[in-house]
């Protein structure tokens, strides 16, 4: 996963794109389109991608259904993107829950809808006409073009090839669902350049597998932001967390100079947010602790630079969240010492029960981003959605970008992606 991430984000820069001019469009909002045929627009990530990983590409097929929700032609405005149900997530334990989490439990349906038709997969039954099984009629596998390194072809291409891979789809796992036109598309370039690929077809259920080959049309331009602004998360989790804050942190937007406006189109530039009197750290471990020896500093070494930091901040206070075992995190806690609060969000019955694994997460986050001065881990997705959040409430950018430094002291700083309007 990790090379995979480099060849991201050394393409990602290098890709431009014209645009298509933004006109007034129909969807839903015209009367003379209600006889218009919806077209569905499926799509999924490579089986052991995470959560955040799969965040960032949401927003490139978001950014997609938006382009597409924007064009003239009624057979490319018609699109609805449909969001991949939460299921067997290699990360999380599924064995007690239900197989299909729907977005809604973690983000904020309505937000999303202010930026892409998107709809979740329930929705797309009940709107489907056929009430026993879905066949899509037409299913691309996304793959990378074979020669791409050794002839140094980094140009937007797209061709239908013989499979690469021995890989089926798995149509969100659900057996209701297959397609009798499952095609390889070698490809490389962005999100958007699907639009061609739809344009040319008249189907009106498409299904694009590892969607996550395809690029961000532009990182971090308006519409990433935009994008990205519009994953408000689900109202209860927020509250959730905003409750922690204030509980054990003495920690409110009102003091912290959080406030966000209530629908994210109304935000604006700004630099000014304080954040609650308390660190936060995010220390992944599991699997990094291995796959990144040279990269992951010691427990103890943690515990020492987070002393050293809280000393500087003038502040007695540090939220910890981390996907290590209770095990290595009670062995920070007495690193640490009795001199300092050290505070972890750990959920009970009600949440755990609810909002599974993926809810604990994002309450997580949203305790990190909200702190005077954050640190995260290198390279992991999960730090790099905390400051997002960070640069869309407004704080100044040297208490975002901070990583934890390695044993021998290295203190990589993590690319500075600031939010643009
Ligand atoms: N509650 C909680 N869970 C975490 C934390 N760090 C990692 N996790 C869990 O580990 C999973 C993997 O991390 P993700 O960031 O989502 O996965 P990823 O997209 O592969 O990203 P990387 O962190 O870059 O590996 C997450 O989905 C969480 O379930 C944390 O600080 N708190
Ligand atoms: C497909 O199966 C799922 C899960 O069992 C169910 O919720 C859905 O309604 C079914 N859809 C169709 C079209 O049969
Ligand atoms: C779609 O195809 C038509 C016909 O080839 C072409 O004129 C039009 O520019 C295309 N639109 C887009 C958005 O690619
Ligand atoms: C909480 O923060 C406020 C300032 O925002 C401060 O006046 C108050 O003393 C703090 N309370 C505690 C218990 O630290
Ligand atoms: C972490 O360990 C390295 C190597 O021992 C050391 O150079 C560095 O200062 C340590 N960092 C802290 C904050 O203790």
């Amino acid at each position: 996963m990790f090379i995979f991430r480099c060849i991201l984000f050394t393409n990602l820069i290098l890709i431009s794109f014209n645009g298509y001019k933004s006109e007034e469009y129909c969807y839903d909002k015209n009367s003379q389109c209600k006889d218009k045929k919806i077209r569905y627009l499926f799509y999924d990530v490579n089986p052991p991608e995470g959560f955040n990983l799969r965040r960032d590409v949401y927003m490139r097929m978001a950014v997609l259904a938006y382009k597409l929700h924007n064009l003239r032609p009624d057979n490319l405005n018609s699109f609805k993107l449909v969001l991949p149900p939460w299921s067997h997530l290699v990360h999380w334990d599924f064995s007690q829950f239900p197989e299909y989490i729907p977005w809604s439990y973690y983000f904020d349906l309505s937000s999303l809808k202010n930026f892409a038709p998107v709809i979740e997969m329930y929705d797309f039954f009940n709107e489907y006409k056929n009430k026993y099984s879905v066949i899509i009629e037409e299913t691309y596998i996304l793959q990378h073009f074979e020669d791409m390194f050794e002839s140094g072809n980094f140009e937007d291409r797209m061709e239908v090839e013989k499979c690469t891979k021995d890989y089926k789809p798995l149509f969100f796992h659900y057996s209701n669902i297959t397609s009798n036109n499952v095609k390889c598309l070698s490809f490389h370039g962005s999100s958007t350049n699907l639009i061609k690929l739809f344009n040319e077809s008249t189907a009106s259920t498409i299904y694009i597998d590892h969607a996550e080959v395809a690029l961000h049309e532009m990182f971090g331009n308006k519409i990433y932001w935009e994008a990205r602004r519009s994953m408000r998360f689900n109202k209860e989790l927020v509250k959730i967390a905003n409750d922690f804050r204030k509980d054990f942190l003495n920690s409110t937007d009102l003091s912290d100079l959080t406030t966000i406006p209530v629908d994210w189109r109304d935000e604006k530039p700004n630099r000014n947010a304080k954040g609650g009197p308390y660190l936060s750290v995010h220390m992944r471990r599991k699997d990094f602790v291995k796959s990144r020896p040279q990269e992951t500093p010691s427990l103890k070494n943690v515990s020492e630079q987070i002393k050293k930091t809280l000393d500087k901040l003038k502040l007695d206070a540090v939220f910890i969240s981390t996907d290590a075992p209770d095990k290595e995190y009670k062995t920070l806690v007495d690193l640490i010492g009795p001199k300092y609060k050290v505070f972890k969000y750990s959920g009970d019955k009600y949440v755990k029960e609810k909002f599974k694994d993926g809810g604990i997460a994002i309450i997580d986050q949203i305790i990190c981003s909200h702190a005077r001065y954050f640190i995260g881990t290198q390279e992991s997705t999960f730090s790099f959605r905390i400051q997002e959040e960070r640069e869309i409430m407004g704080f100044p950018v040297k208490t975002t970008f901070n990583s934890l430094c390695n044993n021998d002291g290295i203190c990589r700083k993590p690319s500075q992606w600031k939010i643009v309007y």
